[in-house]
This record gives C-alpha cells, sequence and structure tokens, in this order.
C-alpha cells in the first residue's frame, strides 16, 4: 500500500485537510500544537488503497521537540510514496524554507497552499506556475476548512502518486543545505512568485487584540469569559441532564421492571441496579459533558488560546512554568490525557516535566460529573455554582503551588515564542465532530471502564452471599473498613471510601459506583445523599477526588510522557498526599469552627 505523509508547520491546517481528505475527525485548534501524535486512515484514491498520515508540525527538519522527533522518526521507519507539504498560504513568506528543505528529501513532494481564503483576504496574489517552477513540484490552492480547491488538490495527490517511481527513504540521510542559504532562495522565490500587499491588513484580529491583550484588563476579561462558560454549561446543562435521568428513570419503572420476574434475583439486581443504574447516573451527564466540550471547542478554536498563553507568560514564569503550560492546564479542563500529550511541543525536559506534574490537578470532566451531581444534591442552587467555581479555584492553586514547591527541582529556561494566529470562527460541522467526539469518547470510556467498574463494586457489595447488601460484612464493606481509619478522619464513612477506591480507575466510575453502593440512582440517590452526608462531609469528599490521581490513564500517560517510572511514582504519592491533608485540613477545620 502507498502512503502518504501530510507534513507542514504547526497549525497550517494539515488535520483539517486529513479530515477532508479522510473523512475522519482528527482534532483541529487554533493552536500550534493540537496533532501530538501520528494519526492515519486509509482511503482508495484512484484504483490504489493509499494510507494518509496526519503528522505532528514541524517548524524545521533538525527541530528537537518531541512531536518534531515523531516526525523525524516516522520518516526515518517508514517508507513514504508522497509528501503532501501542507503550508498556510497567508504567511508564505515564512513558510517556504521549510518547504525548500523537505525538496532535499528527494521524495515526490505536492505543496499544498491552504487558507487560500485568508490569502485572498489580505490581498496576497500568487503566481503558481512560477511557485512551481521553484519548487520543483506540483503547487496546489485550497481551502481545507470551506473545501475550494480540494477536488484538484486530490486529484493532484492521485497523479503524482501514480506517476513517480517512489524513491524510498535511502535519501534522508541527504546533507542538508545550510539554513541561511535556504532562506535567502526562499525570500527570492517569493519575491518573484507571490505579491503581498504593503501592509496586511488583520483589522478585526488587530481590533480584538487591542481589548483582550490589554495589559491591565486582560487577564481579568479572560476569568470574566471562563465564568461565564461555565454558568452557560451549567444553565443549559442542568435541565438538560435532569431530562436525561428522568427517561432514563422512565425506562427502568416502566419498562425494565417488566423482567424482574422472568429473570433471577441476582442477575436482575446486577444487571439493572448495577449495570443499568450505574451507567445511567453517569450517562445523564453526557449533555453536560458535550456542552461543556462545544464551550472548550469555542476557545480552543477561535484562537484565543494563544492569547492566554501570551497573557498568563509573565506570571507563569514566576512559578517556572510558561505560557502554554497554562493553556495545558485549561486543556486538562476537558480530560487531562490529551493536554499531557501536548506537552510536547515543550522542548526543556525539565519545564516540560513541571508542566506534566501539575496538568492531573486540573478538574477534568469527568470529575466535573461528580462535582455537579453533589454539588446540586447538597447545596442550594445559589450555593452550588459558587461550591463549582470554589474547586476550579482550588485546581488552580493546587496546580500553581505544586510548580512552585517543585520548581527548584525541575526548573529550566526555554524562552516562549507564541504565535498569534488570526481569530477564526469554527464551522458547525467542527463543533458537530467536535461534540460527537466527546460522545464517542465516553461510549469508549463507558464500555472500558464504567461497567466493568459497577460489575465490580456490585459484587463487592453483594459478596458474600447471604449477607445484607451493601453492610458491613460484604467485601466492599471489609475494604471500605480497612480504609476508613485513613479516611475518617476526613469524614469519608465506609461506603464512600469504597467509591474512592474505584475512583482510582476513573473518575466517571464514582457516580456509577455510588449509585450501586445504594441501590438508587438519579433523584432518589442524590435524596439519599443528603441524608448520608451534610455539606462540609461533599466538600471533603469533593476536595479529595479533585486532588488525588485522576484515573489510570493518566497515570499510563504520565509513565509514557516522562518516560520515569520514578516521576509517575512521585506524582501519585504527591497528589495522595495532598488531597489527604488538604481534606483533612479543610474538614477538621469547619468543625473546629461548628460548622
Ligand atoms: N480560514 C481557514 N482556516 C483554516 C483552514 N484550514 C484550517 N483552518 C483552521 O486553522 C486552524 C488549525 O487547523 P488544524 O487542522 O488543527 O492545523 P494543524 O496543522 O493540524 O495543526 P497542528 O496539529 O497543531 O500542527 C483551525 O482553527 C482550523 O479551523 C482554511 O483553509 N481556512
Ligand atoms: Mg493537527
Amino acid at each position: 500500500m502507498k502512503r502518504i505523509a501530510l507534513l507542514g508547520m504547526p497549525n497550517t491546517g494539515k488535520s483539517t485537510f486529513f479530515n477532508r481528505l479522510t473523512g475522519a475527525c482528527a482534532r483541529i485548534g487554533n493552536w500550534p500544537g493540537i496533532t501530538v501524535d501520528l494519526l492515519g486512515a486509509k482511503i482508495l484514491l484512484g484504483a490504489d488503497m493509499v494510507e494518509v498520515v496526519d503528522l505532528p508540525g514541524l517548524y524545521d527538519l533538525h527541530g528537537f521537540a518531541e512531536d518534531e522527533q515523531i516526525v523525524w522518526r516516522f520518516l526515518h521507519n517508514n517508507p513514504v510514496d508522497l509528501i503532501c507539504l501542507i503550508l498556510n498560504a497567508a504567511q508564505i513568506d515564512q513558510q517556504l524554507p521549510l518547504a525548500l528543505q523537505l525538496r532535499r528529501l528527494e521524495l515526490p513532494t505536492v505543496v499544498v497552499l491552504n487558507m487560500a481564503d485568508e490569502a485572498e483576504r489580505l490581498g496576497i496574489r500568487f503566481d503558481a506556475a512560477m511557485l512551481a517552477a521553484g519548487l520543483n513540484c506540483p503547487v496546489c490552492f485550497i481551502s481545507a476548512k470551506y473545501g475550494q480547491g480540494f477536488p484538484e488538490t486530490r486529484e493532484t495527490l492521485r497523479r503524482v502518486l501514480s506517476e513517480r517511481p517512489p524513491t524510498r527513504t535511502a535519501a534522508l540521510a541527504a546533507e542538508f543545505a545550510e539554513d541561511e542559504a535556504l532562506v535567502a532562495e526562499a525570500e527570492q522565490l517569493v519575491a518573484r512568485a507571490v505579491t503581498m500587499p504593503r501592509v496586511l491588513e488583520h483589522g478585526l484580529t488587530e481590533r480584538i487584540d487591542r481589548i483582550v491583550l490589554h495589559p491591565l484588563f486582560g487577564i481579568p476579561l479572560f476569568f470574566l469569559a471562563m465564568y461565564l462558560l461555565f454558568q452557560t454549561v451549567y444553565a443549559l446543562g442542568g435541565p438538560l441532564q435532569n431530562g436525561v435521568a428522568w427517561l432514563l428513570e422512565g425506562f427502568r419503572t416502566q419498562a425494565l421492571v417488566l423482567f424482574q420476574p422472568l429473570l433471577p434475583g441476582w442477575l436482575y439486581g446486577l444487571l439493572v441496579e448495577g449495570v443499568y443504574n450505574g451507567v445511567g447516573t453517569v450517562a445523564s451527564f453526557v449533555p453536560v459533558i458535550v456542552l461543556f466540550f462545544l464551550g472548550v471547542a469555542l476557545v480552543e478554536d477561535s484562537g484565543y488560546l494563544s492569547r492566554i498563553a501570551f497573557l498568563m507568560d509573565a506570571l507563569m514564569a514566576k512559578l517556572g512554568l510558561d505560557g502554554r503550560g497554562f493553556v495545558m492546564l485549561l486543556m486538562g479542563f476537558g480530560c487531562n490525557v490529551p493536554a499531557m500529550m501536548g506537552t510536547r511541543v515543550i522542548r526543556s525536559r525539565g519545564l516540560r516535566l513541571l508542566t506534566l506534574l501539575i496538568i492531573p490537578f486540573s478538574l477534568c470532566s469527568a470529575r466535573l460529573q461528580v462535582f455537579v451531581f453533589l454539588s446540586t444534591a447538597l447545596f442550594s442552587t445559589t450555593q452550588a455554582p459558587l461550591v463549582l467555581l470554589a474547586l476550579y479555584a482550588i485546581s488552580f492553586l493546587v496546580a500553581f503551588g505544586t510548580a512552585l514547591l517543585f520548581k527548584g527541582r525541575l526548573h529550566s529556561h526555554e524562552p516562549l515564542l507564541i504565535e498569534l494566529p488570526p481569530y477564526r470562527l469554527p464551522t458547525f460541522k467542527q463543533v458537530v465532530l467536535r461534540g460527537w467526539h466527546e460522545v464517542h469518547h465516553f461510549l469508549n470510556r463507558a464500555t472500558r471502564f464504567i461497567v466493568a467498574g459497577v460489575v465490580m463494586i456490585w459484587l463487592l457489595t453483594h459478596l458474600p452471599p447471604g449477607v445484607p447488601a451493601g453492610g458491613p460484612e460484604t467485601l466492599a464493606g471489609l475494604f471500605g473498613g480497612w480504609l476508613e481509619p485513613i479516611l475518617r478522619p476526613m469524614g469519608i464513612d465506609q461506603q464512600m471510601a469504597v467509591v474512592l477506591l474505584f475512583g482510582f480507575v476513573a473518575k466517571e466510575i464514582v457516580l456509577g459506583a455510588m449509585a450501586v453502593v445504594y441501590g438508587l440512582d438519579g433523584d432518589a440517590l442524590a435524596q439519599l445523599m443528603t441524608q448520608r452526608m451534610d455539606g462540609v462531609q461533599a466538600f471533603s469528599f469533593m476536595l479529595f477526588t479533585l486532588i488525588y490521581t485522576p484515573c489510570l490513564s493518566t497515570v499510563a500517560t504520565m509513565r509514557s510522557e516522562s518516560k520515569s517510572l520514578a516521576f509517575t511514582g512521585v506524582s501519585i504519592f504527591w497528589s495522595l498526599l495532598l488531597a489527604w491533608l488538604l481534606s483533612f485540613l479543610f474538614y477538621q477545620g469547619a468543625r473546629l469552627l461548628g460548622y
């Protein structure tokens, strides 16, 4: 099978083109460094099956950041029949040197000038024939986002792939010319083949930036925007979530009960009280999560992330981090795992490890479910959003505190050059794809962790046979009993201790586990929680849930990204210790004050 590799600088639209070409839904965002790993897809191009590979962006072929090395290793280890080099047409002057560098690989290449729509708006004009002659390969113009020029580009790829005999990777060892010579050559080519207006009119972007990058108001504006985003998610998501919970409960009480007389008691218990209640309680949060990710997608795709990195950079430097670290924390609000992988764009190892260390404290959407559920159940409608806000604030504080504490050991300096891309509006399709992606991700985790988790918990709370379900004589009671001395001082009882034990695997299990431990779901579970714990206990439980190890996937990612078992161990130990300490201090302090 032939192989096409998509190469180009970060944020030039490689993944957007990849999605259009293959129908895949790779993650897209207006931030350099969204793709940090290989992603392949097979398509039928003409008569041939072809594998298309989306790669992380690279600034030049000598790059040594982890994500750039992935490209390098890929080119080294895999025969590539055609390089499709995606350049940002609106920044052609900065991007051509890479094209000239790649020419030295002596692989068949097609240069795709993407974002033709933006270049046109800026008034940049091209002499395509001259460019093609200068680069010695076909040149196509395209807008991967909106589709102009796509059929022609696809046809060119097919033609070049069928024409040229593949020159395998042998040529890779070719010496690279001095970079300066390439830059000079690129400048000459741009002067000959590109007409640029004297001043590039980025009018709207500049006007917005004058406000959001304001030295005084920039940061408060950012926090205001985040606050509004969460308020919106909460206000819209709450009713939706109740609706889904009501439907699921209705289905159980109207339809599933019909099976009760037909099935043995234990099997009905396992399937309905275990799997259905457990998974259902978690599933009712899908609308909130989807809404939340639509918000995240908007922030990510608009170009605001780069501004945030820019705004926060000076502040982060005091913590031994940089602006990107803050952006990774924000990405962690969605899911910690891709945020941790996003640190590959950071070159200095110390900086990267410090960033890796703080990301697990970022309040991810799985934890958000638990917090939305408990805060709504145990606090009034005016208090609940404040409780959530407090948890977000604590998430930041714990991350920053950790950075301060460890920066002496892991500090290292890497000057940060942030590129501020123009603001871009995501298309409807991009937003819908993103929402679908999250539902898919949820279902994926549901089948992997949640079902297995709730079945395990159901067994633990019902075995050995003959003892009262959920009681102290069950296996769960036994485990809970062991953990109790550690967790009692922070107001967490035996049953919730078992829930926390399972929460180590994935936070999505926490709610499902509560549903199974108490044999209730939805409103009934919320009702019971108000009898089982008061506000102080609930907050202590949430604090612990926020800070201790997020899930097994983050542990695995920590291990693979840091390439250090010891570092992973330190991270787990530190988060457990900190979770215990803070919950303990909060609980005992609140009780001392008479709450
Ligand atoms: N206006 C316009 N925007 C585009 C076009 N193609 C992509 N974009 C936007 O450019 C941004 C970057 O797109 P991606 O596909 O994530 O870029 P990438 O090259 O894969 O980026 P990395 O994975 O970070 O290297 C996104 O906001 C896209 O919506 C285009 O043709 N026109
Ligand atoms: Mg990409």
